[in-house]
């Protein structure tokens, strides 16, 4: 089972920005991948179980950054 969520986040200035959201969001249990794209401003992530999309947020928000969840 591989469930998808997307999320569009504000704040990030390069791929290292991107970097940082996806490790934080990798150390979460469920999630199987995270992908941060800079310049559309989106993080595609992959999960092997529902996870909350808050509970990413969240991890986003640990990372310094802001997010929503997007369509
Ligand atoms: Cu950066």
């Amino acid at each position: 089972m591989t469930l998808r969520l997307e999320f569009a986040v504000s704040g990030m200035h390069c791929n290292s920005c991107g970097l940082l959201i996806d490790d934080e969001i990798e150390e979460l249990a469920g999630v199987t991948a995270s992908t941060t794209d800079l310049r559309t401003e989106r993080t595609v992530v992959e999960l092997d179980r529902p996870v909350p999309a808050e509970q990413i947020i969240e991890a986003i928000a640990t990372a310094g950054y802001t997010a929503t969840v997007a369509g």
